[in-house]
């Protein structure tokens, strides 16, 4: 039950770069050549190149770097995440849709991606540059049979996973900068919004915000953000293939999703020890409520940030933005 889109698509892409006739398209399908041209048009919008040879019929040069469902499946390893993925061209938060998914009832793994968000957002409302088809904007629903006070330390299994999945892909890892960041060259390259619904004693649903930016060049970013944030492509010099990084990504998050539910924090805590920029380093920590500086000496069991006070007190940070 292909639609007329995808049977015109499977017979350019079948057809491997020859051309062919409006004609064939046409008896093919059993439709009229103005239609096949209209859905050419309409495919020609969503990014593919496709070219007229005169007398010959149509060759498909390139294929667009999408964020589909079927592009982010046919990379997709994993037993359970990414089994369900709700793909929308563009939307306002791909956060705000997997909670209210979430809500009624969604799987877990359940996935939302997006090409572009209008509103876009991190911790404390802040906003979250994400323009069209050059990051990855998506939220992943996961519901482990945990209880709440475990979900804040999936940032930190994020972020483990998301590096894994770079460095993969892209043969350079980023650092960690606790608890959300990712950085390379020590500018921001991902960031990860992590939120909960539960009861008092159990989890109903995690929902973890991701947004890696992937193709942007500098000047794709506000103005604002430019001297702070950075791109897989401005980094490595290559454009990247954002569905298989998102599979990657899948991949990963559900690896050390069961190995933290299974064996607990420590050995998740031990890989992110492994590729933090923040531990050992002297550090300043703008709370809600008040402003600490003092020497990151590790993370606890629960993903609680130790730090060292200059008197030598030690507190655990909860939450914070961190200046190195
Ligand atoms: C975060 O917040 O880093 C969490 C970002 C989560 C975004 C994802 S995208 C999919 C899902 N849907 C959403 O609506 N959100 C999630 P925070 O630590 O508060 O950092 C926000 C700050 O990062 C901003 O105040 C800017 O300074 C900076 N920033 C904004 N957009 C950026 C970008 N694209 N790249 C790097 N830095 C950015």
């Amino acid at each position: 039950n292909m639609t007329i889109k995808e049977k015109i698509l499977s017979q350019l892409l079948s057809a491997k770069g020859e051309p062919i006739s409006g004609q064939k398209l046409a008896d093919e399908l059993s439709i009229s050549r103005t239609m096949i041209w209209k859905h050419l048009k309409a495919l020609e919008l969503e990014g593919y190149v496709i070219e007229a040879v005169k007398k010959k019929g149509y060759i498909l040069l390139s294929i667009p770097d999408i964020v589909s469902k079927e592009r982010i499946t046919s990379y997709l390893e994993t037993a359970q995440l990414g089994h369900n993925i709700l793909y929308y061209p563009v939307c306002d938060s791909t956060q705000n849709i997997a909670a209210e998914k979430a809500r009624e009832g969604a799987p877990h793994g359940t996935v939302v991606i997006t090409e572009e968000q209008t509103a876009g957002r991190g911790r404390l409302e802040r906003v979250w540059d994400s323009s069209a088809n050059n990051g990855i904007w998506m939220s992943v629903i996961i519901r482990p049979e945990i209880s709440p006070h475990m979900a804040p330390q999936f940032t930190l299994v994020s972020a483990v996973a998301i590096t894994k999945a770079m460095e993969d892909l892209t043969g350079s890892a980023p650092e960690i900068k606790w608890p959300n960041d990712l950085l390379m060259n020590g500018k921001k390259v991902t960031g990860i919004l992590t939120e909960l619904q539960a009861d008092m004693d159990r989890v109903q649903s995690i929902i973890i915000g991701i947004g890696v930016n992937v193709n942007q060049e500098l000047e794709s970013f506000e103005q604002s953000i430019q001297s702070i944030a950075t791109s897989l492509k401005i980094e490595t010099g290559n454009d990247i293939n954002r569905a298989a990084l998102v599979a990657k990504i899948l991949y990963y998050l559900e690896k050390y999703t069961n190995m933290y539910v299974e064996n607990g924090f420590e050995p998740i805590k031990l890989l992110w020890e492994s590729y933090s920029c923040t531990i050992g380093k002297r550090i300043r920590a703008i709370l809600l409520r008040e402003t600490l500086e003092g020497t990151a000496i590790g993370i606890s069991n629960d993903g609680v940030l130790q730090l060292r006070l200059d008197d030598g007190e030690i507190r655990g940070i909860y939450s914070a933005d961190i200046h190195l």
